[in-house]
């Protein structure tokens, strides 16, 4: 699917529910800096509208549902996210939005770096502009 990398995590499972165990440079493409979460958007919430510069992170719907759209500035791809078992990797210079979030919706997200505000794009001509340059 074009440019969109996505990661398949073992359920470890018995008759007590499931484990996902997501280990630094095992099963992940980067070291982890830092741990998020996304949670109590509402349906009609937009999220995102922004592309990084250099962060790399991976993005699992842990429960519920939302819709991830990437765009790498020529094509633009809409992702259902609703399984804790699926990470997609959001890399740099991916204009990304997130929409359609369940009410049970929460979206886990492995960062490589910690948070630093000038790493965000969140100006679609500029993305654009460096996108193409
Ligand atoms: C991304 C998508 C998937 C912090 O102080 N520390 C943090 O680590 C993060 C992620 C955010 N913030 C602050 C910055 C804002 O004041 O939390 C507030 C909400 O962040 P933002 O509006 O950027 O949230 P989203 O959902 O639009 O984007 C987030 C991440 O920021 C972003 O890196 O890729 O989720």
């Amino acid at each position: 699917m074009t440019f969109v990398k996505m990661f398949d995590f073992r359920r470890l499972g018995d008759d007590r529910g499931s484990l996902v165990a997501i280990e630094a440079n095992n099963n992940t493409p980067f070291p982890i800096q830092r741990v998020y979460y996304i949670y109590g958007s509402e349906s009609n919430v937009a999220r995102g509208f922004h592309a990084h510069k250099v962060l790399q992170q991976l993005a699992v719907c842990v429960a519920g549902k939302c819709t991830m759209l990437l765009n790498d500035g020529n094509t633009k791809v809409e992702v259902v996210m609703n399984s804790p078992t699926k990470g997609i990797l959001i890399e740099p210079m991916v204009w990304h939005e997130m929409h359609n979030f369940s009410p049970d919706c929460v979206l886990l997200v492995l960062a490589s770096e910690h948070y630093d505000e000038s790493d965000y794009i969140r100006d679609y001509e500029e993305f654009l502009k460096q996108v193409n340059q």
